[in-house]
């Protein structure tokens, strides 16, 4: 298995979205054979909180595809996923997910249909232009035949005229293994994103400490950081910095130092690679002490070439849209114009921070940022308003 060259195999990286409970890490776990939620905290409430990952070698044999590791079959193609929760009060967690995601699998449970979550993510999914959809129609097992072709009608309705309008809508039902092979059909079809050419750019989802405690010092692993390359290339041995990096407090202010490293190994899933292309999510060992990764301390990250990435700013002026409409509240409430001194929750690659509004002019609003950013052009912002104490999806927009 690990000899594979997953570099040779076509790789994609899908989003699982939706609302809260319709089965998303169900479908995950049927499609992969991997349990995504891990923490105890989601073992015990039984939702996710934190993004989950897996990923799955699809191959074809006899002319069937099949996802059998033991399978002789032909790999077709090397899936990765983010698992994201659909609970409303995780809306930036979904967010910084969507950041790295090349498509998404909407799943809407059949018996709940449209849900605030199923609309707020489909917007998400908009505003972080992930323009490959596929929805499933999940839970036909709890519904009869008749409220299930209900439901698809209901379903095409929600789509027209979105970003999703000609997805395809599979029928299934993740807990009893119906039509699992249709979404593996839709999901081979999926292209992987042209590869830019130019500086690498990785975005960082997640990091960690992947030493066991009690390990020899001999034996130690470099920090790891995970998420996925949206440009460029990167290679073992590429020394790399690491933006805005660690931070640190002096006289109650927070400041942000650049991490420097150099790439040990790569991996995509298990497998080995020694040069990462656009294509999946990814896994770099670096050289660093693996205390400074541990429990996600890099996530939010923008990683490139030594010397590369522009420098981190708190000042940040973006060009930007309202949505018509709040999404995720199930009420129609009209979204309000901006102002002057509001604060704002920014999704910005996969960091999440809060802004001031300084100025707006037109079309374009000027904000003053707690946790600076590392700014990329070209890359979409999801903008969120506080509520009644939840932060909803208003706009999105791109650095101006
Ligand atoms: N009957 C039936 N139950 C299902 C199906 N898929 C999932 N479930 C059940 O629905 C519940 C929620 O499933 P999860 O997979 O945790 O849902 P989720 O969408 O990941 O939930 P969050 O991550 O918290 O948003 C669990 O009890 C599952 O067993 C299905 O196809 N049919
Ligand atoms: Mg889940």
């Amino acid at each position: 298995m690990k000899d594979i060259d997953i570099s040779k195999i076509e790789t994609i990286n899908v989003g699982i979205v939706g609302h809260i409970d319709h089965g998303k890490t169900t479908l995950l776990y049927k499609l992969t054979g991997k349990w995504a939620d891990t923490h105890s905290e989601e073992l015990k409430r039984g939702i996710t909180i934190k993004l989950g990952y897996s990923d799955v070698l699809v191959k074809e044999e006899n002319g069937k595809l099949t996802i059998d590791k033991e399978s002789k079959g032909r790999p077709v193609k090397f899936i990765t996923f983010v698992d994201a929760p659909g609970h409303e009060m995780l809306m930036a967690t979904m967010l910084s997910g969507a950041a790295i995601m090349d498509a998404a699998i909407l799943v809407i449970a059949a018996n709940e249909g449209i849900q605030p979550q199923t609309q707020e993510h489909l917007v998400a999914l908009k505003a972080k232009k992930i323009k490959n959809i596929i929805i499933v129609q999940n839970k036909i097992d709890l519904v009869s035949k008749q409220d299930a072709l209900k439901n698809y009608h209901e379903i095409k309705e929600f789509t027209k005229g979105t970003i999703a309008e000609n997805a395809p809508i599979i029928p299934v039902s993740a807990q009893q293994n119906i039509n699992i092979n249709k979404i593996l059909e839709e999901l081979i079809k999926i292209k992987s994103k042209e590869g830019k050419s130019g500086k690498p750019i990785f975005l960082v989802a997640r990091s960690f400490d992947i030493n066991k405690p009690g390990i020899e010092v001999k034996d130690l692993h470099g920090g790891v950081l995970g998420g996925a390359l949206k440009q460029g290339k990167l290679k073992i041995g590429d020394i790399i910095e690491i933006k805005p990096g660690c931070s640190y407090k002096k006289q109650n202010q927070l400041y942000y130092k650049t991490v420097k490293s150099k790439i040990v190994s790569m991996h995509k899933g298990i497998y080995p690679v020694n040069e990462a292309e656009v294509g999946g999510s990814l896994a770099i060992e670096t050289e660093l002490d693996p205390s400074l990764t541990k429990a996600d301390a890099l996530s939010g990250c923008v990683v490139s070439l030594s010397g590369e990435l522009p420098d981190i700013v708190s000042n940040i002026k973006i060009k930007y849209k309202l949505f018509d409409e709040i999404f995720g509240t199930g009420k129609h409430e009209k979204v309000e114009n901006l102002k002057i001194n509001e604060m704002l929750m920014l999704s910005i690659n996969t960091t999440t921070t809060v802004g001031t509004i300084k100025k707006i002019k037109d079309n374009e609003v000027e904000m003053e940022l707690k946790i600076p950013i590392v700014p990329l052009e070209g890359e979409s912002i999801g903008m969120a308003r506080n509520i009644s104490g939840h932060w909803r999806l208003i706009g999105w927009g791109e650095i101006a």
